[in-house]
C-alpha cells in the first residue's frame, strides 16, 4: 500500500485530495511542524535527507516533489479518461501546466514568505513581488477564461497542483481582481475528496 508522509497545513494536502478524489487507499504518516520555525520535524529527513513534505513510498520507491507524486499516482490509478495520452494533441498544454505550478507560479508567492523575515528592508522588493504574482494570477484567470476547469475544462492533476498557488493568492489578498480564480477555489473546496483530505490530514488553513 502506498505510504504518504504528510506534513500539517502544507502542499501535502494536494496529494490526499488527490488519492481521496480517485479511491486509492493509502498509508497516512502525519508530522507537525514546528510552532515557531514551522519548519518540518527532524524525523522526515529520515524518510527523504531534503525533509519535506509530500513524500510518497511504494514498495522500494521514494519519491518527493508534489508534481512527481501526482503524476505517480495518475499514471498508477487513475482512469485514463482522468489525463491526456502522450500522444494526444493537447499532451503539452497539460505537461505546461502541471510543472508551471511548481515551477514559474508559486515562486513569488514563496519569495513574498520569506521577505517577511526583513520587515521593512523588503519594501525596494515588494513592486516587483506584486507585480510577479499578478502577472502569474492573471495568466491563470486567462487561461480559465469563463470554463470551470484548467485542462479540457474538466477536473485533472493541474487542477490539483495549480489549487496551491490559487489557495497562496487567497491567503495573501491577491485574487480579488480575478472572480473566477475564486470561483474555482470554491469550486475545488466543495468537492467531497477535498473535504475529507481536511479531515484525514487535519486543518489546512490555506485558501481560507
Ligand atoms: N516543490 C516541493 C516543495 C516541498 C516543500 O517545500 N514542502 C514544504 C511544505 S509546503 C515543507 O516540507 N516545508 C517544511 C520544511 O521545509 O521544513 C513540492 O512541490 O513538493
Amino acid at each position: 500500500m502506498i505510504k504518504i508522509h504528510h506534513l500539517n497545513n502544507s502542499r501535502s494536502h494536494r496529494v490526499l485530495w488527490l488519492l481521496e478524489e480517485l479511491g486509492v487507499k493509502y498509508q497516512l504518516i502525519k508530522y507537525q511542524r514546528d510552532k515557531i520555525t514551522n519548519l518540518a520535524p527532524k524525523e522526515l529527513k529520515e524518510v527523504h535527507s531534503l525533509g519535506k513534505s509530500p513524500v510518497l513510498q511504494n514498495n522500494d520507491e521514494t519519491i518527493i516533489e508534489s508534481g512527481a507524486i501526482v503524476t505517480y499516482i495518475i499514471d498508477q490509478y487513475a482512469d485514463e479518461t482522468f489525463y491526456p495520452k502522450f500522444t494526444d494533441g493537447d499532451y503539452y498544454q497539460y505537461l505546461q501546466l502541471m510543472h508551471y505550478a511548481e515551477g514559474s507560479a508559486i515562486a513569488p508567492f514563496i519569495l513574498q514568505l520569506y521577505m517577511r523575515f526583513l520587515g521593512n528592508n523588503s519594501e525596494p522588493l515588494q513592486p516587483r513581488i506584486k507585480s510577479e504574482i499578478k502577472k502569474h494570477l492573471s495568466y491563470l484567470a486567462n487561461t480559465l477564461g469563463s470554463n470551470d476547469y484548467f485542462f479540457r475544462n474538466q477536473f485533472s492533476g493541474v487542477d490539483i497542483m495549480l489549487s496551491f498557488v490559487i489557495e497562496a493568492g487567497k491567503i495573501s489578498g491577491t485574487l480579488i481582481p480575478f472572480p473566477n480564480l475564486e470561483a474555482l477555489l470554491k469550486r475545488y473546496q466543495n468537492r467531497v475528496s477535498y473535504k475529507k483530505a481536511i479531515e484525514v490530514g487535519g486543518d489546512y488553513l490555506l485558501g481560507k
